[in-house]
């Protein structure tokens, strides 16, 4: 299907945070209860339309890794959209914010929308973070912010779409170079993105052999830009 931008979006945050989760609910409309912990990198992608444009957004789910702050700059890298998530009933998960908020600034364009997202929203009996703090800390650090459920779906929709739309809103005022960020990535993965969720395809083998294809062609369209 034809579409006019790519956005590639990472999700971030600690572990059992929802992440998979809000991924699932995202792109199947599904909450899937106990998830397999899965090393390497899954992939999403679905179609949104804002202002009568189509598009594609790519998103990369961490899957494991996050326990090893392994992750690297080709993770980030061409992320025009990074969720960073915590859990509102696990206060060390909204500590560790800062951390992955740095670690997100140093490895990725200085442009990139970043959506905080308190999720679990559901569970407001087990609450430890106020929804007060994480709009603070949004406020604080230049964030968006929202409270999501990836159970009940509340406002999963909206975390990516209005992500989607602050990046739209980039790019309308030239503060995007389309040309580095979006264009680069849509070149690079279009073959591999099929969400592998249900599966239990080892998706590790095709992130390296993805990340080995995307330097290759990184490089081979430097003299375009
Ligand atoms: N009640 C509730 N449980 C959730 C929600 N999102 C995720 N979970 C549960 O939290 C656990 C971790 O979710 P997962 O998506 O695997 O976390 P990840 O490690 O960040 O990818 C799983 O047992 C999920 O069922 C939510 O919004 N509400
Ligand atoms: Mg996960």
């Amino acid at each position: 299907m034809a579409y006019a931008y790519l956005f590639k979006y990472i999700i971030i945050g600690d572990t059992g945070v929802g992440k998979s989760c809000l991924l699932l609910q995202f792109t199947d409309k599904r909450f899937q209860p106990v998830h397999d912990l899965t090393i390497g990198v899954e992939f999403g992608a679905r179609m949104i339309t804002i202002d009568g444009k189509q598009i594609k957004l790519q998103i990369w789910d961490t899957a494991g890794q996050e326990s090893f702050r392994s992750i690297t700059r080709s993770y980030y890298r061409g992320a025009a959209g990074a969720l960073l998530v915590y859990d509102i009933t696990r206060r060390d998960t909204f500590n560790h914010l800062t951390t992955w908020l740095e670690d997100a600034r140093q490895h990725s364009n200085s442009n990139m929308v970043i959506m905080l997202i308190g999720n679990k929203s559901d569970l407001e009996s087990r609450r430890e973070v106020k929804k007060e703090e994480g709009e603070a800390f949004a406020r604080e650090h230049g964030l968006i912010f929202m409270e999501t459920s990836a159970k009940t779906a509340s406002n999963v929709e909206e975390a990516f779409i209005n992500t989607a739309k602050e990046i739209y809103e980039k790019i309308q005022e030239g503060v995007f170079d389309i040309n580095n960020e979006v264009r680069h990535t849509s070149l690079c993965f279009s073959f591999l993105l099929k969400p592998l969720h249900s599966s239990s395809v080892p998706v590790f083998p095709l992130f390296l052999l993805s990340v080995v294809f995307q330097q290759c062609v990184w490089f081979a369209t430097l003299p375009l830009s």
